[in-house]
Parts: C-alpha cells; structure tokens; sequence
C-alpha cells in the first residue's frame, strides 16, 4: 500500500465522516433559521414573548427546566470519566511493572494481547526508542534494537515532500523517550489515536502499543512555526 493510498484512506476516515454530519445538521440549522425568521422593512414583528428591552424575562424561568440542564451534562460527564479511566490510566502506566511490564532485554519480545472487553494491549515486556524533533522535522532512533524490531528509512510523500519513516513490529509495545531541540512539538500517530508534547530541556514519553500492521501518518499537533503543517513522518508496521 503506497502512502498515497495511505492519506487517501485517513481523509475518508470516519472522524471525517462524522465531522461532516455535524457540520451538516448545525449550518443547515444556521441557514433555515436565518432566512425563515427574517423580519422585512416596515414590518413589526409580534413580541409574543412579551420582551422588554432591558429587563431579564423573568417570567420565562423554568426551575425545572434549569435542574435538568444542570444534572443530565454533569451525568455524561461522570460517564464519559468512568469509560476514559481504564484507557487513560494505560496510557500514563508506568514503565516499571505497568500494563506493559518491563524493558526487554535482547532476544525477549513484548506478545502483545489485546483484551476485546476493555480495548487494553498488556505486553510482556516493552523496547525502548528515542524522537527527537526540531523545527520542522522528526529523527527517529532505535539505540540498540535489531533491524527487525527497529529501523528507519526516507520516503517521498505527496504533500509533504522527504518525511522519515519509522518502521516497527507489530505485536510489540515501544516506549518512546522524546526531547525537542527548539520550540514545543507534539507527535500525533493517527492510526494509533495518540499524541504527546515534546518540549525542550525536558524528557516526555509516550507508549505506541502496536498490534496491526500497516503504514499510517505521524503529524505534529501542536502548532511549531511556518512549516508545522507539513512536519510529518510515516509510522510503517509489518509483521
Ligand atoms: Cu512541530
């Protein structure tokens, strides 16, 4: 599959697809409301409200109305925390006996199993590789991993020019140890659904348990400078 095919397929992705339904129902909204309810020169709309200017419509409160506008949102919330906990807390787990064990040493590999219930990848063990990022690029190293497990190379993407490639096992956890030479960056690994700031003078980390292979991109997600918009990468997994 070529990158090409790769960015063809993320801008059908269904984040796209949802962003245009919502975009659909709130200016078609938008424009219903603003031409249905349009008054006309010398008309005098009737104030079936009864609204005074300056006086707050008192006579339109609803307590009921108020305690349900307060207690439903602060329910989803409490919700949406509860189903984000298990994720989040696998996301910041430690590196010292987490969900993905400890550092492997040569020849040991992560086995990554994925728990269908919860979504969690739990790893043997983890391999640990190095980004640094600069104004406007990504280097990515391996430090002492086996080609198989870690390499990198440089390809041509439509868009964005000679980006670098990452290129990783699936089935296997890397725990990411990242600085930044300038300004603040932040890796986005679309496929992988996360993301990280980089900052300079300080260690950052962040955990890419992968289980399916395939070639995805790696954009930066906090704005960098001029060329932030093409600061990209390919994160290419093969089994
Ligand atoms: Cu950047």
């Amino acid at each position: 599959m070529s990158v090409t095919t790769v960015l063809f397929d993320m801008l059908w992705d269904e984040y796209i697809l949802w962003s245009l339904f919502v975009s659909a129902i709130a200016f078609g909204w938008l424009y219903h409301h603003s031409f249905w309810f349009r008054s006309y020169d010398g008309e005098d709309p009737p104030n079936v409200d009864g609204l005074k200017v300056g006086v707050f419509p008192k006579h339109n409160d609803d307590m009921r109305l108020e305690v349900t506008w307060t207690i439903l949102p602060f329910l989803l919330i409490i919700y949406l925390t509860y189903i984000s906990w298990a994720p989040l807390d696998a996301m910041w787990t430690s590196p010292d006996g987490g969900v993905y064990g400890y550092e492997c040493v040569e020849g040991h590999y992560s086995d990554n199993q994925l728990d269908m219930g919860s979504g969690i990848v739990t790893s043997d063990c983890y391999h640990i590789i190095e980004i640094t990022a600069q104004q406007w690029f990504w280097s990515f190293d391996c430090l002492e991993l086996e080609d198989d497990l870690c390499d990198t190379d440089t390809d041509s993407v439509e868009v964005y020019g000679s980006v670098p490639i990452l290129k990783l096992k699936e089935g296997e956890t890397y725990f990411v140890v990242m600085e930044s030479e300038d300004v603040t960056h932040a890796p986005w690994f679309l496929n992988l659904g996360t993301k990280e700031d980089v900052l300079q003078g300080q260690q950052t980390t962040l955990w890419l348990p992968v289980t399916e292979s395939g070639d995805s991109m790696i954009l930066c997600a906090e704005y960098c400078g001029d060329a932030h918009s093409v600061m990209a990468a390919v994160l290419s997994i093969h089994n």
